[in-house]
């Protein structure tokens, strides 16, 4: 019997959504389920892992395993998932404040391990669900509530900090540039490896400066550049430099590093959840009779 394909509904759920109207969050939900739908994964072979902020929302509308996760935890638990049951499609996703600030540490752990997970980061440069203080990715003398007198940080760089970390697949989407952005979050949930996918997604609400129009000014396709070769990890870090990171499409790709989930011992057939954990009869009674 040949299995009917997927439609876009069955990735959708019926909650409705509670974002503001022109929140870019909506193309990057609208991308994810074009891209998963394109791809024809079951939602029951996807985890999707969300943290808390506005963007933490997008898990209520995915037709998927959703768990949703303490505000900058979305790492240590999407790692978890795939190592316990490598058949997973695991996904993370989160704000730019879950993800580079309180989720900084887990961020650069797991760039390192390169597991096979795909990451997704809504950035607003600002923090949407707390009503507009400054995020790690907010420019240098943004105002916000925060900053009454201009932010006297500098800003994060998400994209460099992940090629330098071990990330395999970096990239770079606009949630107004859909094609573009399925065609990442699709490469990124097919390569093994750790990917990042930092979006571009404004909050039309709180961020009055990273506006569509202020990005669409700004962001350079790397398609549109002569012979960009994402393979070479040194150009990658140069673009992105010259650039301060406004740049879209795949910044950067390793095809040839193993994930994590590929060197560990013992894991490369089968994940810990579809191993034969049955303990022989008698087994285990001696086994508590050693903790008495
Ligand atoms: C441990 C913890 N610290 C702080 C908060 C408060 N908090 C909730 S969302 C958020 C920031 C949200 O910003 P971002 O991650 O950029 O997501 P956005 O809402 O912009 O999508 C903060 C600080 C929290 N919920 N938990
Ligand atoms: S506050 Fe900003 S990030 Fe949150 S839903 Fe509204 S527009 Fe989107």
């Amino acid at each position: 019997m040949v299995a009917e394909a997927l439609t876009l509904q069955d990735y959708k759920t019926p909650e409705e959504s509670w974002w503001c109207p022109g929140c870019g969050d909506f193309g990057v939900l609208a991308a994810l389920q074009k891209a998963l739908l394109d791809l024809q994964i079951k939602p029951e072979e996807i985890a999707l892992v969300a943290g808390i902020g506005c963007s933490g929302k997008i898990g209520n509308y995915v037709n998927s395993y959703n768990i949703h996760v303490t505000h900058g935890r979305t790492m240590p638990a999407a790692l978890g998932l795939k190592l316990a049951n490598r058949e997973l499609t695991v996904i993370a996703a989160g704000g730019d404040g879950d993800g580079y600030a309180i989720g900084m540490g887990h961020f650069m752990h797991a760039l390192r391990r390169n597991a096979d997970i795909t990451y997704i980061v809504m950035d607003n440069q600002i923090y949407g669900l707390t009503k507009g203080q400054t995020s790690p990715t907010s420019a240098m003398g943004f105002e916000t509530k925060s900053t009454p007198s201009g932010n006297k940080e500098h800003n994060v760089r998400p994209l460099q900090l992940a090629i330098a970390g071990g990330a395999t697949y970096v990239a770079q989407g606009f949630s107004s540039n859909q094609r573009q952005l399925v065609d990442l979050i699709k490469g990124a949930i097919r390569h093994k490896g750790f990917s990042l996918v930092n979006t571009q997604s404004p909050c039309v609400t709180f961020n009055k400066i990273n506006t569509y129009a202020w990005w669409k000014q700004k962001l350079v396709d790397v398609t549109t550049l002569d012979g960009y070769d994402p393979h070479d990890r040194v150009t990658a870090m140069k673009l992105l430099a010259e650039n301060d990171e406004a740049v879209t499409g795949l910044v950067y790709e390793d095809t040839v590093s193993e994930s994590f989930d590929q060197m560990l011992p013992g894991f490369r057939e089968q994940g810990i959840v579809n191993q034969d954990w049955t303990v022989p009869d008698g087994e285990f009674q001696k086994i508590l009779a050693g903790y008495r």
